[in-house]
């Protein structure tokens, strides 16, 4: 049932927060992050990811990327882990088991060295964010979970849902729905005025500006989400809370720089704060 009377506008204050840790907090104590992506063309994605899921508050991350992106990631930010290179040594490390949340599909691509990973990650119990193509990889072959978020644009929206962009952006409110509702737990409809929805209530989410339109932006908002989800159960909190804070990082840093040429990473500092509790 689509039902207006389910929408709601979210702003930084109707969203929980996370809790201040407590004093004998350790880097075990919330679980790793497990992030699957990065085929050597697209390296920079996962590190963008496990990078923004650093700075959210996920204290150790590994991440399983092809060969060719492990030094460039360990170059880049030597805080990461990387667990494995492939379905193979991924299926055969006790990371796999270890992990609490997964994040999966940034700069995945669709080759069969990424199938192979899909198909593995999917069989996984532990929560996910999925993203990117892993979700061009899951409308070929559909499936459903209570125990993940879907972060589609507009463009993956239309693959989940075998129609046309423009059907996408004619009615973003039912396309959110009919995500949620054909695939399972929480989808986020990206996009100017980001849409989060369990398949029955929408929030519209009021942070965000077009500078966020280049390249990687969607990569952080997945490492964001993720990171939550270790912080917190609930999926549908955590997607929202993970949007607003990408969204408002973006509108603190435009209104010091302007818009045009806002670089995804330049989120960081931002999003550690906002994660901090400082609006
Ligand atoms: P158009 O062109 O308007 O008709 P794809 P991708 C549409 C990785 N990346 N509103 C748009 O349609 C990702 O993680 C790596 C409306 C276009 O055709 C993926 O693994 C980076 N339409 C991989 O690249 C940085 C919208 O969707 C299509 C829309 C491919 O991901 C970049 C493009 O989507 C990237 O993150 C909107 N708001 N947004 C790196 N540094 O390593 C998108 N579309 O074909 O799924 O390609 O999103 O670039
Ligand atoms: P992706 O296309 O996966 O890199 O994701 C792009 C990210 O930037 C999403 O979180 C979008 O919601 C956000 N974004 C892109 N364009 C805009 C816009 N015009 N206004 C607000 N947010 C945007
Ligand atoms: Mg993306």
């Amino acid at each position: 049932q689509l039902c207006a009377t389910h929408c709601f506008r979210q702003h930084g204050q109707n969203i929980p927060q996370l809790e201040a840790r407590p004093a004998n907090y350790h880097k075990g104590h919330i679980g790793m992050l497990l992030a699957i992506g990065g085929y050597h063309a697209y390296a920079g994605a996962i590190c963008l990811s496990a990078e923004a899921a650093l700075r959210s508050g996920a204290s150790l991350v590994s991440v399983c990327c092809h060969e060719k992106s492990r030094t460039p990631l360990l170059i880049r930010r030597p805080e990461l882990m990387v667990a494995a290179t492939s379905a193979q040594t991924l299926g055969r490390s006790s990371v796999i088991e270890q992990a609490k949340v997964l994040i999966v599909g940034p700069g995945l691509a669709q080759t069969a060295w990424s199938q192979a990973l899909f198909k593995l990650a999917m069989a996984c119990p532990q929560p996910k964010v999925v993203d990117a193509d892993a979700l061009n990889l899951l409308a070929a072959q559909p499936q459903k979970s209570a125990n993940w978020i879907l972060t589609p644009h507009p463009g993956e929206a239309a693959r989940l849902l075998s129609c046309a962009i423009s059907d996408i952006e004619a009615d973003r409110f039912a396309a959110v729905q009919k995500i949620a509702q054909k695939y399972g737990g929480i989808c986020v409809l990206k996009g100017a005025g980001t849409l989060i929805s369990d398949g029955h209530t929408v929030w519209i989410n009021t942070s965000g500006n077009p500078g966020m339109a280049s390249g990687g932006m969607g990569d952080v908002l997945t490492g964001i989400i993720g990171a939550l989800l270790l912080q917190m159960s609930d999926l549908f909190t955590a997607a929202r809370l993970g949007v607003y804070i990408h969204g408002r990082a973006a509108d603190i840093i435009a209104k010091n720089t302007g818009e045009i040429g806002l670089l995804a990473s330049d989120l960081y500092s931002e999003i550690q704060r906002l994660i901090n509790g400082q609006c």
